[in-house]
């Protein structure tokens, strides 16, 4: 296995604190998991891989990724000599922090990048957006959004809101109309204005639903014509509260749009953060941004290493109750 470095002490703190708040439910279920089973075994044998399977299932991490996650840890165990318990925590640390490495910036190379927020009904698309705006314009960016949700009735009205209290410009039509026409209106305004990030709301739509994916096949069209120069990001919002079915949404979108990278929203209220975890082992796809609250502030970007020493923070503490001189793991071999 390559070596995962975890940088504890090179986020910036506020971040760190942000994610660890966002992730306070998801990092106290984990820990209390992981930390009875640790407790509870003498020696690392097939009945501890077994629970412990069962466990990151628990946490939401997924069937596949879980059992992924326990034969490379099968595999890292048996080559120590002796087992000790914190072996074990940081070889299963390191073993999910090298699975959620990936791309989780998102890099404004062209101006403008556009970055087109989708999903389905009530996921955090619009507010999402009021957050990102915000967080970009105050990075010194020059921001555009796009209302492209013509479809919900007060839809228009609810993102007016959002790119007023951020501070940035917005291209709408009216109700019921083309969100093509909106988003071919978005690109041209966005050259004229010099705009660095267009940042499109798409309305909340089915997976499965054909004639709502191919709307959304039309948008990006759109975009790659009128803007052949420019970067397109697909963000796919995922409601983090809906555990593996998040996950689901994210295979069915991905099937037919270019998902670049996950916002996942709401992990403030849920303990089912585990499935940052399955999203990028099963699909590929980095968590670009997670949303942690419902202020213009709750958003974050994403870093691995910060959700996995959030994750970890309450683990490595519990068996350190014990004597841990002592305690040391037979491994089966
Ligand atoms: N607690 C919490 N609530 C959030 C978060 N993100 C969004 N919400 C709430 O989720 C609800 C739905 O948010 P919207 O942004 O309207 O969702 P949407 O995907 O645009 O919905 P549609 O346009 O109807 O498809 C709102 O009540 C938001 O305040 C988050 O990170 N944490
Ligand atoms: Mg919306």
């Amino acid at each position: 296995m390559n070596e995962v470095i975890i940088i504890f002490g090179g986020c910036i703190m506020g971040l760190f604190d942000k994610i660890k708040q966002g992730l306070q439910k998801t990092k106290e279920s984990f820990a209390e998991r992981i930390g009875s089973i640790i407790k509870s075994f003498q020696k690392v044998d097939e009945d501890f891989f077994e629970q412990l399977e069962e466990t990151l299932i628990l946490s939401d991490i997924g069937a596949a990724t879980a059992s992924d996650i326990c034969d490379k840890l099968r595999g890292e165990l048996k080559k120590l000599k002796e087992v000790e318990v914190d072996k074990v925590i940081i070889c299963l640390k390191n073993i999910i922090a090298e699975m959620i490495l990936g791309e989780n910036e998102i890099e404004l190379s062209t101006k403008p990048t556009v970055i087109m927020v989708i999903g389905v009904n009530g996921a955090g698309k619009t507010t999402s957006i009021g957050k990102l705006a915000a967080n970009y314009k105050s990075g010194g960016k020059k921001v555009m959004v796009v209302a492209a949700d013509t479809f919900r009735a007060a839809a228009i009205e609810q993102l007016s809101t959002w790119t007023k209290r951020a501070g940035v410009d917005i291209i709408k039509h009216a109700e019921g109309s083309d969100p093509a026409a909106v988003v071919f209106d978005g690109c041209k305004a966005a050259v004229a204005r010099g705009i660095d990030v267009l940042i499109i709301d798409t309305a909340g739509r089915l997976h499965n639903k054909k004639h709502l994916m191919d709307e959304l096949k039309k948008m990006a069209r759109i975009v790659s014509k009128e803007l052949p120069e420019s970067k397109l990001e697909t963000l796919l919002v995922l409601d983090s509260t809906t555990g593996q079915n998040a996950v689901s949404q994210a295979r069915l979108f991905n099937e037919t749009s270019d998902v670049t990278g996950i916002i996942l929203t709401k992990l403030d209220g849920t303990a089912k953060g585990g499935i940052i975890i399955s999203i990028k082992n099963e699909l590929n796809i980095p968590v670009k941004f997670v949303g942690v609250g419902e202020k213009l502030d709750d958003l974050e970007p994403f870093s691995a290493e910060s959700f996995v020493e959030a994750l970890f923070e309450g683990v490595n503490l519990m068996p350190m109750t014990e004597d841990k001189n002592e305690k040391s793991y037979n491994s089966d071999k």
